[in-house]
């Protein structure tokens, strides 16, 4: 088998390439990534020079670069993880959002097509269903819940979906789509809630909580992500969407202590900054479909989970430090 990953340098790509090395050694894996600053080629360094690894460092908007690529690997299977995937920087400058996001996956699409594909397997995010009230916690998205965004990241991916949805009626792609809740887990890069807090609290900076930090988000660990997208692009159906979430709802200033606590930090670090503009209340996953059709269940607990991520962070202080002074642009 042979398998394109896109965005394989970032957080979930990279840890579905050592999820997939493990368990399919015999599995060629082609990396695609344009290392924009999400991406770090040092996280891949254990696999680079590895036999049945390739990486390419190239731009899915970049037909020049994907179709020759594609004619010469012929994959079985493309997943694309790769995307500009930071909320706020998407209210800062959309239109790399909907360059990468959307047209990426199209040119992507386009390729697969074109040189023939088993599978592509478009990764998408919880975003899309827009979000629930806090007081209706009977409520959930489901597949069936309609798109509805708030922000210009949460549409473009949207927008992809759609897109690949309509490639699989229109051109028979045998499409597939997940839908997850937001990750946490190695190598997230310290722009995102997790793993800027543990960062800011190691080094006893403070803790920028938007708003009253009551926001709710729905945790999942990257590894049973990694996990559902392996049993959708072997076992899913063509042209269907999958959620994926383990029930595991959290308000951010929970969060944020129990990183405190974790740490051994006092809570006096945590900062009430302004309000994320759109700002989602609650995401809530329900992962009925996947459960029932695929057999998916989360193996980490939340507790589990955070408590190694954690440890990680602490364990890896030169994988972050190097992103905060700038030398991880030249690995
Ligand atoms: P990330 O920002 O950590 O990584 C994105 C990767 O894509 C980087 O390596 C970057 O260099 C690469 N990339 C960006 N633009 C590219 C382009 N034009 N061509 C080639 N490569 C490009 O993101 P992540 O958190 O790992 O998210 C991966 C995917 O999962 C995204 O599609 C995101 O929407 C989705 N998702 C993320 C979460 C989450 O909680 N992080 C949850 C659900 C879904
Ligand atoms: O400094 C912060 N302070 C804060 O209060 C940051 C970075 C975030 N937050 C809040 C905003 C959100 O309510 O924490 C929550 C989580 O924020 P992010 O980590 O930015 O994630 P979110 O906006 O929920 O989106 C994530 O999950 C879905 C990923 O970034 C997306 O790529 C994924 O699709």
């Amino acid at each position: 088998m042979k398998i394109i990953v896109t965005g394989g340098a970032g957080f979930i790509g990279s840890n579905f390439i050592f999820y997939l090395r493990k368990k399919y050694p015999d599995y060629r894996i082609v990396c695609i990534d344009k290392l924009t600053y999400a991406g770090n080629l040092h996280t891949l360094k254990g696999i680079l020079n590895s036999e049945n690894f390739r990486f390419v460092k190239a731009d899915i908007c970049d037909r020049k670069a994907v179709d020759p690529l594609f004619a010469e690997e012929r994959p079985d299977i493309v997943v694309n993880f790769a995307a500009e995937s930071h909320v706020d920087r998407s209210i800062e400058n959309p239109e790399i959002f909907l360059q990468t996001n959307i047209i990426g996956t199209a040119v992507l699409m386009d390729a697969c097509r074109e040189y023939g594909i088993k599978r592509f397997h478009q990764v998408s995010t919880d975003e899309v269903y827009g979000d629930l009230p806090l007081d209706r916690p009977d409520l959930f998205f489901t597949e069936r819940t309609p798109p509805h965004t708030s922000s210009p990241y949460s549409s473009s991916k949207a927008s992809a979906d759609l897109l690949a949805l309509a490639y699989h009626r229109t051109y028979q792609l045998p499409v597939t789509i997940s839908r997850c809740s937001n990750n946490y887990g190695p190598y997230q890069f310290p722009e995102k809630l997790i793993p800027l807090m543990i960062v800011n609290a190691l080094n006893d900076k403070p803790l920028p909580v938007y708003g009253e930090g009551i926001n709710v988000r729905d945790w999942l660990y990257v590894e049973d992500h990694c996990k559902a997208i392996d049993m959708i692009i072997h076992n899913g159906k063509d042209g269907e969407v999958y959620n994926v979430g383990g029930h595991n709802e959290m308000r951010n200033m929970d969060i944020v202590k129990l990183i405190c606590k974790e740490l051994g930090k006092p809570e006096s670090l945590i900062e009430h900054v302004t309000d994320r503009k759109g700002h989602d209340m609650r995401y809530a996953i329900d992962p009925a479909k996947i459960h029932a059709e695929l057999g998916w269940l989360p193996d980490t607990k939340f507790e589990n989970g955070i408590k190694t991520t954690i440890n990680w962070y602490i364990n890896n202080k030169n994988w972050w430090e190097s992103i905060l002074n700038g030398a991880y642009r030249n690995y």
